[in-house]
């Protein structure tokens, strides 16, 4: 069993964009800038967005976090929005989800510049990718083809299951490794909460990503021999330690490792090549500009 040590990927694709970025200020052009927009106080999306806020500056972007209460109304952020559309020093900005209840989530995302959507999120992005050209990736399943990639994976031809049909990572991530390309070239199976017999698609899996949301969902009994699991899964749940919780993914993984050929930790797998790929997405928004 290998370990996809997703921090170490990341931070090899970090000096790489690095790099870039020293020869773009040496050449005398500004650093890619990248906006995120926080809405409430959601512990996760805190440490997701300062995350990424770490990341920014790793790489040499600068990066501004925008706070806004809980209460604020769907008109007043879209304005936001409207304003970052046009504000010439920002090259990408994203909102980061989940958003409160009284706002329209789709309302906000179609409101972006799809030049600026760094998350891939908006309907423009979305279509390019489903046909193939060129476009924002939506940074969750971009990360994971870069973590198949780093490791050499071999994806063709084989059976991948995807659990969960999301709209940020389920569907992207079902249509890329369906693509004619590295990686890809898979047959695809999506399951979700009403498919019949979970268990077994997934012990026909060759390659399965577990992006449901739900914890330690993913059983040792549901995985075959050799089978390559990515946890998508980044549950916080309730712990006696400083933090006061524990982060758990949607795979169990003490009793579906031993069966992997290779598997994602949970932390330290998928959420730093998540970040990585806004990162890049970043650098592509600049770099059109
Ligand atoms: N708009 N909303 C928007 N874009 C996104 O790309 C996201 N996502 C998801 C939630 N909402 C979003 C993220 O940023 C999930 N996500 C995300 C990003 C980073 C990490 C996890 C999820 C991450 O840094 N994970 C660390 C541990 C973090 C911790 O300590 O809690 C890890 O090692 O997995």
């Amino acid at each position: 069993m290998i370990l996809l040590n997703g921090k170490e990927t990341a931070e090899a694709i970090k000096k790489q964009i690095a790099e870039q970025v020293s020869g773009m200020v040496a050449s005398g052009e500004r650093p890619p800038h990248l906006v995120a927009l926080l809405v409430g106080d959601n512990g996760a999306s805190r440490t997701y967005v300062e995350n990424k806020e770490r990341a920014c500056a790793a790489v040499g972007f600068k990066s501004t976090i925008l706070r806004y209460p809980e209460s604020i109304s769907q008109a007043d952020l879209i304005s936001e929005v409207e304003r970052l559309n046009a504000d010439d020093g920002v090259d990408g900005f994203i909102i980061q989800l989940p958003l409160p209840g009284h706002i329209d989530e789709n309302k906000i995302i179609n409101a972006v510049s799809p030049d600026k959507d760094v998350d891939g999120f908006h309907p423009v992005n979305v279509g390019r990718m489903c046909l193939g050209e060129d476009s924002f990736v939506s940074a969750t399943p971009y990360g994971i083809m870069l973590l198949l990639e780093h490791y050499g994976i071999e994806t063709s031809g084989k059976h991948c299951v995807v659990l969960g049909r999301s709209n940020i990572v389920g569907r992207p991530m079902a249509n890329l490794l369906s693509r004619k390309a590295y990686p890809g070239d898979c047959t695809v199976t999506m399951c979700h909460s009403r498919t019949v017999d979970i268990a077994g698609h997934t012990r026909k899996a060759d390659i399965i990503v577990a992006a449901l949301g739900v914890p330690e969902f993913l059983k040792g009994d549901m995985v075959k021999e050799g089978a390559v699991v990515i946890d998508v899964g980044i549950t916080r749940v309730p712990a006696d330690n400083d933090k006061g919780y524990r982060i758990v993914g949607d795979v169990e993984f003490d009793s579906v490792a031993p069966k992997c050929s290779y598997i994602t930790p949970v932390p330290g797998g998928v959420g730093p090549m998540t970040i990585v790929s806004l990162m890049k997405n970043t650098l592509k928004a600049r770099g059109r500009r």
